[in-house]
């Protein structure tokens, strides 16, 4: 047999289907709900009818005293646990979190009790039966109701504050704004959404004698992090507790801090020696899962008579709900806001002050995006506004104010020193592609009376924060570094373990397709393992955008190493240096004489099972180890939007979208253009339609899918993709991260082009979600059909 003389095929790059999909389209999926275990009880909990309030009794006789209910518990009979996250600093409270309310409740639907019986329909019924009775206070609901000297909601926040740090300041700031031919003063804010997983919360947990374990499975991104919770909260070494996450149903950060529901349910399994299993409502999902994005940016901007930015002064302030949360406590949103502002913008003189204040919410995670949609609606309508008050080319402003190629590496007044990206580049495709696409002729039509404009908006995602990170080593915890270890067995067939989590991004084929052109194997041959706190030490698992640099950066080191050795090895059995060895369609063939090859196979049964025809055999096995820990990247996007309103309704469609985007070396473009895709339609419904309302008294009004809007695929428009490569030398693979971008951009695109839209009426919509009603109010308010212009 001779072996391929074709050059090293590059998986990397190659549109291959993604190797989830099959089993997921054809129902051979394993949630946490396939978890088979008859015998497992089902619990349920007794929630918080009220927003604020003094627990006064609760009683749960009538609830025991129903067959098949086999306990209720409250926090006095699992013994008052906490999940608290580890802050010690003087910027922070880190708030304790009982597991189950206490004495107060904080918000309506605040777990108070856990009913577990021999069904869920029992757990259900008895739940309803615990009498609990209340003293309700009045509820702090908004970010004004603090900072204006509202009620606090922890002795330990008298003032209600939980994170307040001015992370930069400029003396000479305010003079140069003064000084500034625009001033611009403006409040741009953002209304509380929730990421919505088509797959709620969900936990099983099961005492293992022979392991001297518990093990959970849970629903979640981070299985790492659930266990240092769960045996934080119950007072177990970590070895104890093992945490599997299978398949996921969507967690876009909201299972990317730990619930209290799944470490309750853990403490009762591991208390009662029995299996318990709870799978969260979607009306649980709405109210009592975590929230996010409810933000106000209060920011005067200066720019020259030319359109160039002098400065902008934030004051950011986060509403984060109840409580601080484990394990990144109530800082996340806060701290990247700030350090994160300028975006891809030279801002000239920055001071941003940033905010986290508690009320009477559920507590936020870090959403898709966290922090950087909102960030980026502020900085486009800044530049959206100076660019009318100067009568500037929107374009022309933004590219005045970009940073630009031979700019980098730039170090911004935040500190943050960028590497080089596409800014100006992508901004001028966009352009080029709306040009293409016929927009400018479709927002000049007018005939039918519907009301067309085009948004734009230009900006970066910083992902994969690792270690180094700046602003996150204010936090007291800094998620950061990856260990993979890939080994080849006997029959050359390869397994990658990685401690970050996939749940959708499709990480078991761009992990192949890395390690694969490593080894000059198939992506058929590589099967990535994850998501088990017992196949990797440690782990931080998958938010941030981070899994594809720090996970698959940590797997290609591995693999690299790994190569190393099978070159050794078929270096020997050549009897030729392994530096002239070349790995190729699934042999080592010597460079130039491709007639001397031995498979892989070979080299893997060799090592194995006659390692004694080996001269050297000190490494008996083909495995080796990666480690990643980058300083974190940014990737950058354009976006473009076109929206027709319809002037008698108020309702908002976006009919059209463009994206150009640059994520370094793409991996698996299909895969980037599904997340880009998932990703702008998230930002869509964040911007026109979804919104979590709460009444005066802090009772969710959004409890089911007909109240909290979120959009179909028919409100969803063709998302065009268009990729720019500027790979990224601080990467083992040249890629950034980028699952977070099409989120990021897509609510400042869509408010770009309302206003647009909206041009004849001096529409300056600065609040997402622009509901229908918003918009028949603003054209009551400017008498409909007489534009001013
Ligand atoms: N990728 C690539 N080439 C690149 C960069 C990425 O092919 N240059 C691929 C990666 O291999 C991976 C995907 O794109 O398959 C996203 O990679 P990355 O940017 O590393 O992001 P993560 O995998 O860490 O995913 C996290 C990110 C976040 S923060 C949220 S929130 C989010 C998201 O991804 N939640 C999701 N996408 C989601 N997609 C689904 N289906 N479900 C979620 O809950």
């Amino acid at each position: 047999m001779t072996a391929s003389t074709a050059k090293p095929q590059r998986w990397v790059g190659n549109r291959l289907p993604r190797r989830e999909d099959p089993r997921m389209l054809r129902g051979a999926g394993r949630f946490v709900d396939d978890i088979a275990d008859p015998h497992a009880y089902h619990a349920t909990f007794v929630r918080s009818p009220i927003a604020a309030g003094r627990i006064a009794s609760i009683d749960a006789s009538e609830a025991l005293a129903m067959p098949g209910v086999h306990a209720v518990l409250t926090a006095a009979d699992l013994g008052y646990p906490q999940l608290t996250a580890a802050l010690e600093r003087a910027e922070f409270v880190a708030t304790q979190m009982p597991l189950l309310a206490y004495d107060r409740v904080r918000y309506a639907s605040e777990p108070v009790a856990i009913v577990v019986a021999e069904s869920r329909y029992l757990a259900e019924d008895a739940a309803e039966a615990v009498l609990c009775e209340f003293d309700e206070t009045q509820a702090v609901l908004s970010i004004r109701d603090v900072t204006d000297g509202g009620r606090a909601l922890h002795d330990e926040a008298p003032d209600g504050v939980l994170v307040d740090l001015q992370m930069f300041s400029d003396d000479l700031l305010g003079e140069a704004l003064d000084r500034a031919p625009v001033v611009l003063e403006e409040t741009i804010s953002s209304g509380r959404v929730m990421a919505a997983p088509m797959e709620a919360r969900a936990c099983h947990a099961q005492p293992d004698a022979r392991d001297d374990q518990l093990v959970l499975h849970v629903s979640t991104q981070v299985p790492h992090q659930v266990r240092s919770g769960v045996a934080q909260a119950l007072g177990l070494p970590e070895r104890r507790v093992r945490v599997i996450a299978p398949d996921v149903g969507g967690g876009f950060g909201l299972k990317c801090v730990v619930g209290r529901e799944e470490v309750v349910v853990a403490a009762v399994a591991e208390q009662l020696g029995h299996s318990v299993r709870w799978s969260e409502d979607r009306q649980e999902n709405l109210t009592a899962a975590f929230h996010g994005r409810e933000q106000e940016y209060l920011v005067r901007a200066g720019f020259d008579s030319d359109g160039t930015l002098i400065g902008v002064d934030a004051d950011i302030r986060c509403n984060i709900g109840a409580y601080s949360v484990y394990p990144f406590s109530c800082g996340v949103e806060p701290l990247m806001a700030a350090t994160e502002l300028p975006g891809v913008y030279k801002v000239g003189r920055y001071a941003a002050r940033a905010r986290g204040v508690a009320t009477n919410k559920p507590p936020t995670a870090p959403y898709r995006g966290v922090s950087r949609p909102q960030i980026v609606l502020v900085m486009e309508r800044l530049m959206d506004k100076a660019a009318k008050q100067l009568d500037i080319d929107r374009v022309e402003i933004r590219r005045r104010n970009t940073i630009h190629a031979d700019e980098f590496p730039y170090t911004g007044p935040n500190g943050i020193t960028y590497e080089p990206g596409s800014y100006v580049e992508s901004l001028d495709r966009l352009v080029d592609e709306i040009g293409k696409a016929g927009w400018w002729e479709r927002r000049a039509a007018t005939a039918d009376g519907v009301l067309r404009g085009i948004g734009i908006a230009n900006f970066s995602e910083r992902t994969a924060y690792g270690t180094p990170t700046m602003g996150m080593r204010k936090m007291q915890m800094t998620p950061g570094f990856e260990v993979s270890h890939v080994r080849m067995d006997p029959t050359g067939e390869v397994t990658v373990t990685s401690g970050t989590c996939g749940h959708g991004q499709g990480h078991e084929t761009t992990f192949a397709q890395i390690v694969a052109d490593r080894l000059g194997i198939s992506p058929d041959r590589v099967k990535l393992r994850q998501g088990d706190t017992d196949l990797v030490s440690f782990g931080w698992g998958t938010f941030g955008s981070r899994s594809l640099v720090i996970g698959g950066g940590s797997a290609a080191v591995a693999a690299r190493r790994l190569a190393d050795k099978i070159r050794k090895v078929a270096g020997e059995l050549l009897e030729a240096d392994p530096a002239d060895i070349d790995l190729v369609d699934g042999h080592a063939e010597v460079r130039g004489a491709p007639d001397a090859h031995v498979s892989i196979e070979q080299i893997a049964a060799t090592v194995h099972f006659r390692a004694h025809e080996l001269r050297e055999h000190d490494e008996q096995l083909l495995e080796a180890r990666g480690a990643a820990d980058p300083p974190g990247m940014f990737s950058n996007a354009a976006h473009a939007a076109l929206v027709e309103v319809d002037p008698g309704t108020g309702d908002a469609r976006v009919v059209d979208y463009i994206v150009v985007e640059d994520c370094g070396v793409v991996i698996n473009p299909t895969i980037v253009d599904g997340q880009v895709r998932g990703g702008v339609a998230q930002g869509i419904a964040s911007a026109l339609y979804e919104e979590l309302v709460y009444s005066p008294e802090g009772q969710p009004l959004a409890g089911t899918f007909m109240d909290y809007l979120v959009p179909t695929a028919s409100e969803i428009p063709p998302i065009a993709v268009h990729h720019l490569e500027t790979p990224c030398d601080q990467t083992e693979t040249g890629a950034k991260g980028m699952g977070e971008g099409g989120t990021i951009g897509a609510p400042a695109t869509v408010v770009s082009a309302l206003n647009d839209a909206l041009r004849a009426y001096g529409a300056d919509i600065d609040h997402v979600p622009v509901r229908p009603a918003d918009l028949l109010t603003l054209f009551k308010e400017h008498r409909l059909h007489t534009p001013r212009e």
